[in-house]
């Protein structure tokens, strides 16, 4: 076992009845943020996200979609997971509710209650919010306070939960624990319902079949809030979790509107089972978008993926942290994003890592330079820096992320700075010049080192490249942050590969590309109710050429922008044992190298194709053919009835490597 400090963070467990948006997406990227820090800061770090796949929702959608329950939340959730992948988070534990550990988990834990007394048989009836999975305090006919869809009258015998004499016990619990409700205004919204009174809950349904049963009780299932909530348990040991380890947990961060649940539910039904309870609660504030909340019962919704096709996971990811104070609503735009995009990261960030590593390439052999006396300038920017380090761990440890960021970009612009007014470009070739050159080089190239550290946990994709750049080993992630200081560049590193971090993108074609793609998403069918797609090889080697389309298979340019082709150099290609049609390609396409299948073994010679330009479907799901992984597509013309590949090329100019094709 380590014998690192426990870190144990959760997301919501969210419902699988829809796909993710960029609400869902910001408390999830705010998690891996702190997931990430936390680990260089020296802990033992446990990350829990996961479906909520129970209840009367699902029963109906997969009703509606024609498909038993479980292969209806199976398909969500791995919609779920995927995503959260293809976004660098790094959850340790996906939890399902409908896992047969969580399972026992929740009965586990209605059993202790019940033990112990807190829970009693009894008839509810009310107005059932099926969106919610909540009673809610309204007349009959009235619509859900809370998101204004229509109730049902629900009447049931049912478990009812004593939550009224856990009355006192919470507030005793958050007089003694001031910080367990973050931030103070949903902290003060709590204290005020809870004191108010609280009212027996019920905690088991019988008009519901899609739920976890109560052992010998059926037909009682028990409450999606009852079951939901125990997920944050059930993912490190349930009944075992005092050999796990990591229960309790640090920190539940959740969105606003389930902080009652979060914050008074769930701490009775662990006092009630004479169980520990989490150290935090972080309610933060929505996305919105028009001045409403982002949802999809609003339908005013944005999705990640169209964000991360256009501009990268990082772009969204410092977006989201960057622009919205945390705890705090913020506004949704694709303007703000792309301006965000240009200025902070293409010509903040990635123009500092650019110009120094262009610099210390052309004058100082591609080696990090070595200082020599240093003059009043550098040493304030050092001591700038130092002083950047305290004030960044210091927001980060009270999650405030947008001043953490506004802080390494004061540092960053600060550097910027430093090197028009010290142009080193215009020194000479004196052996004074060089060593003042030397100087001012490795200064910028030590600010740039340490704003990467920095902003690893928000930035994980481009910070890697500049760290690779900047010759350092290992990965930034696993930097110690706690002995991150100023001087601790070496002199005489070679720098690695130059990759291109942040292309800079003309903002209108960027919105209207991703607004298309946003729209095609949400005429999509349900992920449920559509086949897979057949699985042809040839879309990964060579493309073969379809049969002509139709006219009316006509496509928009929405679906052109999809395709995201860019100009390739095959560095390296062989043959692969057992597949006579394929060859292993790796090509530089601009911005990394890629391994890609093609199927051109009969028609081309490895080692002739070496140094050819081509060009690549960059923006292809990997995938493996005959077990070698494949990552895009060289695209062929396909010539005569035996369909040989010749590959597109360019022969009449020396384009650029990464060079978009429209
Ligand atoms: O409530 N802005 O799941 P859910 C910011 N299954 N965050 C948002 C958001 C927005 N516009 N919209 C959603 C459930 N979120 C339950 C949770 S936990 C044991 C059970 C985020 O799929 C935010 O974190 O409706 C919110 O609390 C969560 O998604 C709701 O996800």
């Amino acid at each position: 076992m380590s014998d690192k400090p426990k870190y144990y963070l959760t997301t919501p467990i969210y419902y699988t009845n829809g796909l993710p948006h960029i609400g869902h997406t910001y408390s999830t990227i705010v998690c891996d943020t702190i997931r990430r820090y936390k680990r260089m800061r020296g802990y033992d770090v446990v990350m829990t996200t996961g479906t909520d796949e129970h209840g009367v929702n699902v029963e109906r959608s997969a009703k509606k979609a024609g498909v038993p329950e479980s292969e209806f939340v199976a398909k969500m959730a791995a919609e779920w997971r995927a995503l959260w992948d293809e976004l660098g988070v790094q959850g340790d534990e996906f939890i399902r509710t409908t896992d047969l550990k969580h399972a026992h988990t929740v009965q586990w834990l209605f059993k202790l209650c019940r033990e112990n007394g807190f829970v009693y048989p009894g008839h509810y009836t009310g107005q059932y919010c099926i969106y919610d999975n909540a009673y809610v305090d309204v007349k009959p006919g009235e619509n859900c306070p809370d998101c204004g869809r229509p109730t049902e009258t629900v009447t049931e015998p049912n478990y009812f939960f004593k939550l009224s004499a856990f009355q006192e016990p919470l507030l005793d619990w958050y007089a003694k624990h001031p910080d367990f409700i973050q931030p103070e205004a949903r902290r003060n919204e709590v204290l005020s319902f809870v004191e108010g009174g609280l009212r027996d809950l019920s905690i088991t349904r019988t008009t519901i079949r899609w739920g976890i049963p109560v052992p010998g009780e059926e037909p009682h299932v028990l409450y999606v809030w009852f079951d939901a909530l125990t997920a944050y348990l059930s993912a490190v040991g349930g009944p075992n979790y005092e050999k796990i380890g990591y229960w309790p947990a640090n920190l539940h961060l959740v969105g606003k509107e389930i902080i009652r649940f979060h914050a008074v539910y769930w701490p009775a039904f662990l006092m009630a089972a004479g169980l520990p309870l989490p150290k935090q609660i972080w309610a933060h504030g929505w996305l919105l978008m028009d001045s409403a909340k982002m949802s999809k019962s609003l339908g005013n919704v944005v999705r990640p993926r169209p964000i991360v096709h256009v501009l990268g996971m990082d772009a969204l990811r410092y977006y989201l942290l960057r622009e919205t104070v945390f705890g705090q609503d913020g506004n949704f735009s694709y303007d703000a994003l792309v301006q965000r995009y240009n200025s902070d990261l293409a010509n903040g960030l990635g123009n500092l890592a650019s110009r120094t590593a262009a610099m210390i390439e052309k004058n100082s052999g591609g080696k990090i330079p070595k200082p020599s006396a240093l003059q009043p300038q550098d040493t304030a920017l050092a001591a700038r820096a130092q002083e950047v380090i305290g004030e960044v761990l210091e927001q980060y440890d009270k999650l405030g992320f947008s001043l953490a960021l506004e802080e390494i970009w004061s540092l960053i612009a600060a550097a910027d700075k430093y090197l028009t007014t010290e142009h080193p470009w215009s020194l000479g070739e004196s052996e004074a010049d060089q060593q003042r050159r030397a100087t001012i080089l490795w200064t910028a190239a030590e600010v740039l080192r340490i704003s990467i550290a920095l902003t690893h946990p928000v930035l994980p994709d481009s910070t890697t490249k500049v760290w690779s750049l900047l010759g350092q080993s290992g990965q930034p992630g696993s930097i110690a942050l706690d002995g991150l200081r100023w001087g601790q560049l070496a002199p005489g590193t070679p720098l690695g590969k130059s990759q291109p971090l942040f292309p800079r993108i003309e903002k209108a074609e960027a919105i209207e590309r991703m607004e298309a793609m946003e729209k095609e998403a949400q005429n999509a069918p349900s992920p449920v109710t559509t086949p897979a797609p057949a699985s042809t090889p040839a879309t990964n080697g060579a493309a073969a050429a379809a049969a002509a389309p139709a006219a009316t298979d006509k496509i928009g340019i929405e679906d052109f922008t999809k395709i995201e082709m860019r100009v390739g150099q095959i560095k390296t290609a062989e043959r692969i044992v057992g597949a006579d049609k394929l060859l292993k390609l790796t090509v530089d396409i601009g911005s990394e190298i890629r391994q890609i299948c093609a199927g051109i073994a009969q028609y081309y010679e490895p080692e002739k194709l070496i140094g050819r330009k081509v060009a690549v479907v960059v923006n292809l799901a990997p995938r493996k053919l005959r077990g070698v992984e494949s990552n895009g597509m060289i695209v062929a013309a396909s010539v005569g009835p035996e369909g040989r590949p010749v590959l597109a090329g360019f022969p009449d100019e020396d384009v650029e490597i990464g060079a978009r094709l429209k």
